[in-house]
Formats: C-alpha cells, sequence, structure tokens
C-alpha cells in the first residue's frame, strides 16, 4: 500500500489509525454504502436537527430534517383552526352519548359523520434539504469498504479505499453546539464539491461565498404553505487552503482535511396560538450556530459532543451474552433466530442500545417531542404528517425514558403537553361543555387538538389522561417534589377536572362511564369501553394520590368520590378473555394489533398478576387468541404486556418476531412503514422484562426468558428515585445492586432473597447474612445516597 502522504495535521493521523473496535454490541455496521433512505441510511440527531448518512463513494448524501419545519397551522392560506370548530359541539355529542348509554352501539362512521371533522391545514413535518458531498470521480476499485453508526460515541463513520488512497468521514450533531458536524480525511489529495439542495416547496435565496480560509452556503426563505421561515448555513473549512465557488457550490482542492459545519433554524416557537418567534431571523441564528461553532475547531466540537451523549449513553449496560460477531449489522439481523444463540443475543443488545440511542438523538430540550419518525423525515407528506399520535404511539415513544434512566429526554414532551393545555381547554369547552383540557387523536406542530375525520381512528378524548401518566410517572421515578407541583399537578388536574365533568352516569348500572367510547382503532363506538375506564381510573388514581401528597383535599375528596363510583373497566368475558367493551362482545378469532384494553396490564398497574390472578389470566386469554404475529408497534407493547404477565419466554418470543418481521437492515422499526415507536416500545420491554417497579415494589427479573441464560444489567432505574445493577445466572440473580437517592422503606422481591444471601452497605458498611424469605421478598430502609449490593450465597448454579 502506499505510504501515507503529506498529511497537514496529527488528526488526520490519528483518524486513519483502524476504526475503534467497539464491542459488536455498540456499533451498526454494513459493507455497502445506503442507498435507501428508509431501509439503510444510518440516523444521527441532537433532537432537533436529525441526519441520514448514506456514505457513498462517489458522492456521500445526508438527508437532514429540523423537527420543527412543518407546513400548515397559522399562516396558512385559507386559515387554520387548531381543530376547533367555532361552534359548541356538546349537543351533538351528548346525544351520541345517550344513545350509547341506552344501550346502542355504533359504527365509527356514523359517528364520525356527526363528531369528526375535515383537517384543514394541519400540515406535515418536512425536509430540511440535503447536503451533497461529491467527490472526483476515480476509475480505481473500492475496497475495504465500511460504514457504521458508533452508539457509544454518537458518530456515524465511512471508511474505505479506492486504489491506494484511504478515505475517512466522520458525522455527528451536537446537542451542546447546535450543528452537524462532518469531518473528511483522505491519504491522498481530495477533490471535492459541497452543495446544499432544498426542496421546491418553499422560497430559497442562495448565497454562495468562498475565499483563503474556506466557504460558505447560506440558503434561506419561507415554506411557500405557511411563511414560516427556515435557514441552513453551511461551513466548509479545510485544514489547509482555500475553497471555491462555483455556481452554487462550492470547491475545494488540496491535501488535507476538511470540515463541514451545518446549522439549521426556523422561526418556530411552540407557543399557542402563533408558533413564531417573534423578531428572530433564522437565518441570523443559524449564522451564528455556524461562526460559533466553527470557532471551537473540530476536536473542540467533537469533545463536547462525545462528553454530552455519554453523560446519557454510558448510563445503562446490558450484557445478554453476546458473542462478538463478525456478521454485519443486515446479516447479523436476516440470520437472527437461526440457531447461533450468541449471535442472537448479540442482535438484541444491539437494538436495545439503538433504542436508547435514538431517544437520545431524537429528543432532547428545547425542541418538539420525538415524533413518529423521531427527528428523521425525507418526504413532503411522509405517513401520517409524521405527527403526534396520541392512541399509543407518542406515549410509546417515552417508554424508555424513565427506565433507561434518560429521563432528561422527557422534557420536549412535557414542554410540548403544557403547551397542548391551552388549546386542549378550548377542545374541553367546544366538544363537552366541560371544564380542564383534553384533545383527540393527534396533534402537529401547531397545538391541533380537535378530532378528525378518519372513522378508523379520530376519537381518543382520553387523551390528555394518558398523557398526564408521563408526569406522574416522572414523578415516581425521580420523587420530585416540585415537578410534580409545578409541572405535573397543573396538567393532572386539568385531566381529572375534564373527566370529572365529561363522565356520564351510566344507567345500566349507575357507574360513572365514558361516552361516546370508542377502544383504539377497533370496534364499534359504544358507552365504557375497557380502555377508557382504565385510562380515567389511572389518571385519577394518580390524581388522588398528587393530591395527597400536595394537600389538596377538596380535590382529593372529589376523585375519591368519583371513583367510588367509576367502572373500571375490568370485566372476564365468556370465552375468559379481559372485555374489550362493557357488553361482552368480543371474537376470540380477532387479531387486531390494537390491545388497547390491556392498558390496565401495562402501561397502566391496575393489573398485577400477583394480587389479580383472574384478570392476569384474563389477559393472557386475550393476547393468545389476538395472537403474536402484528405490526411493529403493536409487538412492542405486547413485549411489555407478557413481561407484566412475568412470562419471560413468551416477552422474548415477541422481541424475536419484532426483531425477525418488524426490523429494517438499519434496525429501524417498521410497522410498515418505518415507526420509530417500536424501537422504543421494545426497548422499555426489554427493561420490563428485567426490573419491574409499577405496584410499590421493585421485583428483580420479574420475566428472564430461558434464552437469557447469563447477563447482566447496569444502570436502569425504578421508581422511589433507586437505580438497579443486576447479574443473573440461569438460577436467577446472582447479585442486586441498589443506589438510592432518597431515604425510605423499599420492597424488593427477587428468587436470591429464597436462598441464603449476603448484604453490603456502603454507610455505614455492614455485611452479613439475609434472612431468607421463602416468598422472596425483602425490606431494606434505604438512605438517600445509599448503595446496598446483595449477593447469592452461594455462586454455583445447580439446576
Ligand atoms: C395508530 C396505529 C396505526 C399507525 C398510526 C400512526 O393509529 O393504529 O397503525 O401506527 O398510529
Amino acid at each position: 500500500m502506499r505510504r501515507l502522504i503529506r498529511l497537514t495535521s496529527c488528526a488526520c493521523l490519528m483518524a486513519l489509525a483502524p476504526l475503534a473496535q467497539a464491542a459488536d454490541a455498540t456499533l451498526l455496521w454494513y459493507d455497502k454504502p445506503a442507498t435507501d433512505w428508509e431501509k439503510e441510511a444510518l440516523p444521527i440527531g441532537n433532537g432537533r436537527i436529525g441526519a441520514m448518512v448514506f456514505g457513498g463513494v462517489e458522492s456521500d448524501r445526508l438527508q437532514i430534517a429540523e423537527k420543527s419545519l412543518w407546513t400548515g397551522g397559522p399562516g396558512s392560506e385559507g386559515g387554520y383552526d387548531y381543530g376547533l370548530p367555532a361552534d359548541s359541539q356538546a349537543a351533538v355529542m351528548s346525544a351520541v352519548s345517550k344513545q350509547l348509554l341506552e344501550g346502542a352501539t355504533l359504527a365509527p362512521e356514523a359517528v364520525a359523520k356527526q363528531l369528526g371533522r375535515k383537517m384543514h391545514n394541519y400540515g406535515d413535518y418536512q425536509s430540511f434539504g440535503d447536503l451533497n458531498i461529491e467527490l472526483e470521480q476515480s476509475a480505481d476499485p473500492v475496497s475495504d469498504y465500511r460504514r457504521e453508526l458508533d452508539l457509544v460515541a454518537g458518530v456515524a463513520r465511512v471508511k474505505y479505499k479506492q486504489g491506494n488512497v484511504g478515505y475517512r468521514r466522520e458525522y455527528f450533531v451536537s446537542y451542546p453546539d447546535q450543528v452537524l458536524v462532518g469531518r473528511w480525511y483522505s491519504t491522498s489529495a481530495q477533490k471535492v464539491r459541497v452543495r446544499y439542495t432544498v426542496p421546491d416547496n418553499r422560497t430559497a435565496q442562495a448565497r454562495t461565498e468562498a475565499g483563503a480560509k474556506g466557504g460558505r452556503i447560506a440558503i434561506s426563505g419561507a415554506l411557500k404553505s405557511n411563511g414560516l421561515k427556515y435557514a441552513v448555513e453551511l461551513l466548509v473549512i479545510p485544514d489547509c487552503g482555500g475553497v471555491t465557488a462555483e455556481g452554487d457550490a462550492l470547491r475545494f482542492e488540496g491535501d488535507c482535511a476538511l470540515t463541514f459545519i451545518l446549522a439549521a433554524r426556523t422561526n418556530y416557537q411552540m407557543r399557542y396560538p402563533d408558533y413564531r418567534a417573534a423578531g428572530v431571523d433564522p437565518a441570523v441564528v443559524a449564522a451564528r450556530d455556524a461562526n460559533t461553532a466553527a470557532a471551537r475547531q473540530t476536536t473542540g466540537l467533537a469533545g463536547r459532543h462525545r462528553e454530552d451523549h455519554q453523560a446519557l449513553y454510558s448510563r445503562v449496560k446490558l450484557d445478554l451474552g453476546a458473542v462478538k460477531t463478525r456478521l454485519t449489522t443486515d446479516r447479523l439481523r436476516a440470520g437472527y433466530g437461526s440457531g447461533n444463540a450468541g449471535n442472537d443475543r448479540a442482535l438484541e443488545q444491539l437494538y436495545f442500545n439503538f433504542g436508547r440511542y435514538l431517544l437520545i438523538a431524537s429528543s432532547r430540550a428545547g425542541a418538539l417531542p420525538a415524533n413518529l419518525q423521531g427527528v428523521w423525515n425525507d418526504k413532503a407528506t411522509p405517513p401520517w404528517n409524521a405527527d403526534y399520535h396520541v392512541n399509543i404511539n407518542l406515549q410509546m415513544n417515552y417508554w424508555p425514558a424513565e427506565v433507561a434512566n434518560l429521563a432528561e429526554t422527557t422534557a420536549p414532551l412535557f414542554d410540548f403537553v403544557d403547551h397542548l393545555v391551552t388549546p386542549g381547554k378550548l377542545a374541553a369547552q367546544r366538544y363537552f361543555g366541560a371544564p380542564g383540557w383534553t384533545m383527540f387523536l393527534n396533534t402537529n406542530a401547531w397545538g391541533y387538538v380537535g378530532p378528525i375525520d378518519w372513522p378508523t381512528a379520530f376519537w381518543q378524548p382520553e387523551a390528555s389522561a394518558w398523557l398526564a401518566q408521563h408526569y406522574y410517572e416522572h414523578y415516581l421515578f425521580s420523587r420530585d417534589e416540585a415537578f410534580l407541583k409545578k409541572r405535573a399537578w397543573p396538567v393532572m388536574k386539568g385531566a381529572a377536572e375534564f373527566w370529572l365533568a365529561a363522565l356520564v352516569t351510566d344507567p345500566r348500572d349507575g357507574k360513572l362511564v365514558v361516552s361516546p367510547s370508542y377502544s383504539p382503532e377497533h370496534g364499534p363506538f359504544t358507552a365504557g369501553a375497557s380502555m377508557s375506564q382504565q385510562i380515567v381510573a389511572d389518571l385519577f388514581e394518580n390524581t388522588a394520590a398528587a393530591a395527597r401528597i400536595l394537600k389538596d383535599k377538596p380535590f382529593e375528596q372529589r376523585i375519591v368520590d368519583a371513583l367510588a363510583k367509576l367502572d373500571r373497566g375490568l370485566r372476564i368475558g365468556k370465552w375468559g378473555q379481559l372485555q374489550e367493551w362493557k357488553p361482552d362482545l368480543d371474537d376470540a378469532k380477532d387479531d387486531h394489533r390494537h390491545v388497547s384494553h390491556l392498558f390496565a396490564l401495562h402501561p397502566g398497574r391496575a393489573i398485577d398478576p400477583e394480587k389479580n390472578e383472574d384478570l392476569a389470566a384474563a389477559a393472557r386469554k386475550t393476547l393468545d387468541a389476538r395472537g403474536d404475529a402484528s405490526t411493529g408497534w403493536s409487538r412492542a407493547w405486547k413485549i411489555n404486556f407478557w413481561a407484566r404477565l412475568r412470562d419471560g419466554d413468551r416477552a422474548h418470543k415477541l422481541l424475536a418476531g419484532l426483531l425477525s418481521e418488524s426490523t429494517l437492515p438499519n434496525l429501524w422499526d417498521t410497522h410498515p412503514p418505518f415507526q420509530i415507536d417500536g424501537n422504543f416500545g421494545a426497548t422499555a420491554g426489554m427493561i420490563e422484562m428485567l426490573v419491574q417497579s409499577q405496584n410499590d415494589e421493585i421485583v428483580i427479573l420479574p420475566a428472564l426468558p430461558q434464552a437469557w441464560k447469563q447477563g447482566s444489567v447496569d444502570g436502569v432505574r425504578a421508581r422511589g428515585d433507586v437505580t438497579v445493577n443486576i447479574k443473573w445466572d440461569a438460577c436467577g440473580a446472582t447479585s442486586i445492586q441498589l443506589s438510592t437517592g432518597r431515604d425510605g422503606a423499599l420492597k424488593l422481591r427477587s428468587s436470591l432473597f429464597k436462598k441464603e444471601y449476603v448484604i453490603e452497605s456502603a454507610k455505614p458498611r455492614r455485611i452479613g447474612p439475609g434472612a431468607v424469605s421463602p416468598g422472596g421478598e425483602a425490606t431494606l430502609e434505604a438512605r438517600r445516597n445509599g448503595f446496598y449490593s446483595f449477593i447469592r450465597a452461594d455462586p454455583v448454579c445447580e439446576q
């Protein structure tokens, strides 16, 4: 091979060292460039800016998205009404409700005709454009090609040789510096042409500057749809020499590395009703982002990114017994389940780590929450507008946030939901004549809170109650009373006020029910469908508990009184199933993907297999009837259901199905099409298999499958401000470590306590045998900042 020639900086030399051999389970890698955006390209992001890296040889494409670039909404031609009619619909709503309370079942089409509403200027999440970097073509053959996504570093890399010349590229999107950074290295001179292109649904003024120190492409304009302004600022900075302009492109020719810095901004502000940042010129902000980043130099940017990413990513470690495999990730996935257990564990670990990576990359404070595609989108009209569906999908996106020790990633969700309360109050008034707030099936970047007119899915007024659950869960995990008081309480109380007013008495049994009520995307409209009742019950239980903590006696009493009359939506039907509706309408042959009436099992907590054996058995019956094969997010939810039912093998079977049938080569979940909720739901489900804490005790390895014979998990979170490390073998837990953030009693459940064990506690250090408990329970008087370790006395597992 030719000698490395004339490298101008030591950064280049370091960069040309072999790619870091991170353990396989933290690296997605491929031996070909990506050609398909959805299936092959690799995602990087900082919550606000997302990029899909293709890693082409002759030209590389980075497709860019920015969370707030949405068509529709305020400023649209023909106006925008947030999904709300000008007049009250309460009378129509009551008339439909009355029919249902009298025992009618109504076809969704019939109800949609009366209560549905055409979406008007709802808009779509947009692509921000494409960064294209072309290399002068060469006839030499390409060898040693490798494209990878390093989950630990949060960096995408491309490396190959062409003839005797080595190439290496790195890309990341920095949260602290709010820019995308690219770095191109070569062992020989590079001849590069750089362009940025934007879709034609916007105006675009482009400015290209080139000089001795580098070049700049600045493009700004506004979406034709709504006038939302956008700007992109791209800096091309060679380590040596200058850059020349060529039309709308920049050209570089030289023998050194090249840095790209890309900033992307809009004048969106998440603020009802105008959604514009007054007086903000995104071109000025993007230029400032880019210039500030350039002043930090590449090493500074890379260091700050690494530190920021790792502070979140490195908190959790999972070892399921993966082997180090030489297979590319697409082959590893394609071969999953074909008999190589070590490889299968490697894919499962990788998928888990990828889920945590995706949440960090698509949900950071200061931007909108992760949408149906996280932050990535290349289309003008993406599937389901790449919006926020709130009858499962947005909620599922955030299931891993607390348990996977990424609580900070909930910040955009809470900012988003907080801001929906204001339009949500109008939705409550217009549709129900009720106080408090609510919303329906879906929402966008523009505070859309009304129903749509798609009969299959348009009526889900329980959405606000379900979103309120995330606030209370955040409190349960953190025990942060200031958060409970300032952030959670207004949202929870507002949702509870709505339901206190909107529930109606069912003449059939005098119970309080939701009417009209619809089990998501399935069956007829009835009064009191199980999911509706279970969500309201969950809200009321949580709100009553919060009211107790915050000492709001009168409100607590109102909720307690309503709870006494509330239909809990938990009935066992004629074939032993958990009923989906109040009347026993379930069809044992129905395999619909939504199994919404198991909300009480997960993410609710009303069904606990230890306490309600009958309901747990009915849930099992329902899940057996619905079957395991389904769409991506549905399989992911079922992992969680089976984990809560303490059936590790079945949960694992669902995970296996998801990996073999609902996972694309780039490990994105596919519904189909790509929908990120399945990635997040499965990541959360894998933790549910290892630790649960939803019912006032920490259960260790509640659903360990036989396939996970030996392993460990570190850094996952349990409710009560507890961080948990577990090691296990085929006999169960061999060691449990708890780091406790608060004083107070903790109840634990593990097979480890059934035999002799040793306790170690750091402050003060006590070592001794634990009291053997046949039921496997133990209690601990935990201390703030305490550390407790329980070790199985017999290290050998004899089965
Ligand atoms: C829910 C699902 C659909 C799809 C959509 C985005 O409505 O039922 O299958 O995932 O969200």
